[in-house]
């Protein structure tokens, strides 16, 4: 199959794209490099350096004999992504292409616009131009489940059928995101689900959970293959963040109480999700929901495991309560139906001592790179505490 992937730099981008050429899919990868320069302005880096895409991309061709094809290009400019589609005639499109980070969007108020320009233009861009040049392209689109946020009933996968006044109805899920992040990926779900409707075309929201791990099968083929792995206050998720602290011996960042609750993945399964989405496609006008993460934990139960590890490994790990930087519930009911991919024939690779272990060991071998200023939170989400100084140039890059 002809597969683009958008968003072929970023951490899960770049192994999605070696995934599916490994499985023998003909892979463009799409990129603006955007975060490559967010990452300078707010100085901040991956635990290790990561080869520009177009070395990576000969080094693959190196190591499997196997060719992806690179193109750069700003999603936000519209004729260049009708370019490419109508080039490359894709008949899936895997879309990353967005600034993925909660805390960026919530430094300032050009942050907040360039995050939801850039990812709510680019997505309306990719979907004009599927309606133009490739209608039965499969769109598979990476939202989150922080679109839910933490109702006090049970999440379904996109839909709940609703009982009113005596009438009932199937409706898109209530969405109370937590970010103006989270909150790009709602307005997404919606002119997805719009442009679905009126223009038959057909898609694949995967509502994804926080993903943790540095390895794939192909990232471990050579290093140079190595993933934006992530660890500051930023761009770096809870465990991985938790692990690269372990290793440093600084405590370990519980925001809060640690009681918030969230659905986990390994790297690992959201390369098989977005594989096992791909060759299950929708129908022509379907839009549908797979609820993407494995496993529920609290935060302050990831800590212990992580401070258990460490501790069989000989790291003295301390867990550190911090006041909690963002707004969001801490004590919630939290339960997420997550069925669909599993029926669709997902095995997840659970979290557990062994896999901590190896994440701590890989962090290990680079703990001469961590740059420890890098991450205690300091981005702030409510009003009345001080706003955040960016060491940003005056320009933002991306902003449109
Ligand atoms: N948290 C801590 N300590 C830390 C970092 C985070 O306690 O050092 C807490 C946060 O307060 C929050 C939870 O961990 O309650 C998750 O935070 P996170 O930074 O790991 O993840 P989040 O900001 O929610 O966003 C990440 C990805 C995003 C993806 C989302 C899935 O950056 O792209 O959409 O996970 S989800 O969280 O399910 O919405």
């Amino acid at each position: 199959m002809r597969i683009l992937v958008l968003g072929g730099d970023g951490y899960l981008g770049w192994p999605t794209a070696m995934y599916l050429s490994r499985r023998g899919h003909r892979v463009g990868v799409v990129d603006s490099f955007f975060k490559r320069q967010w990452e300078s302005e707010l100085g901040v880096e991956p635990l290790v350096p990561i080869l520009p895409l177009r070395e990576r991309v000969k080094l693959w061709r190196s190591v499997t004999g196997l060719n992806i094809s690179v193109a750069e290009a700003d999603l936000c400019d519209y004729g260049r992504v009708q370019a490419i589609v109508k080039d490359f005639a894709p008949q899936a499109i895997v879309h990353y292409g967005e600034q993925p980070s909660a805390p960026f969007s919530m430094i300032d108020q050009q942050h907040t616009v360039l995050t939801q320009t850039n990812n709510i233009s680019g997505t309306l861009n990719v979907l004009w131009a599927l309606r133009w040049h490739a209608p039965d392209c499969h769109l598979v689109k990476l939202g989150t489940m922080g679109e839910y946020g933490t109702p006090n009933i049970d999440i379904e996968e996109g839909f709940i059928e609703i009982e009113h006044n005596g009438r009932k109805d199937i409706l898109p899920f209530p969405k109370q995101p937590g970010s103006f992040y989270h909150l790009s990926k709602v307005h997404d779900s919606h002119n997805i689900l719009f442009a679905c409707h009126v223009w038959n075309l057909r898609s694949t929201d995967l509502n994804q959970g926080v993903v943790y791990g540095i390895e794939t099968d192909e990232t471990a083929l050579h290093d140079g293959l190595a993933t934006s792995f992530h660890y500051d206050e930023i761009f770096g998720t809870a465990l991985n963040r938790f692990c690269v602290q372990a290793v440093a011996g600084m405590p370990l960042t519980l925001y809060g109480k640690g009681t918030q609750k969230r659905g986990f993945l390994n790297i690992r399964d959201t390369l098989r999700c977005v594989e096992l989405a791909i060759s299950n496609p929708p129908g022509a006008g379907e839009y549908r929901v797979f609820n993407q993460f494995t496993e529920i934990f609290s935060l302050r139960d990831l800590a212990a495991l992580v401070k258990s590890q460490g501790g069989k490994m000989g790291l003295a790990v301390e867990i550190q309560h911090l006041e909690n930087p963002r707004v969001e519930a801490e004590e919630h009911y939290y339960n997420a139906r997550h069925q669909k991919l599993v029926e669709l024939g997902l095995t997840p690779h659970k979290l557990s001592d062994v896999l901590i272990g190896s994440m701590l060991h890989h962090i290990q071998r680079n703990a001469h790179r961590i740059r420890r200023e890098s991450i205690l939170p300091r981005i702030k989400w409510d009003r009345t505490r001080r706003a955040y100084a960016a060491p940003a140039a005056p320009v933002l890059t991306g902003t449109k």
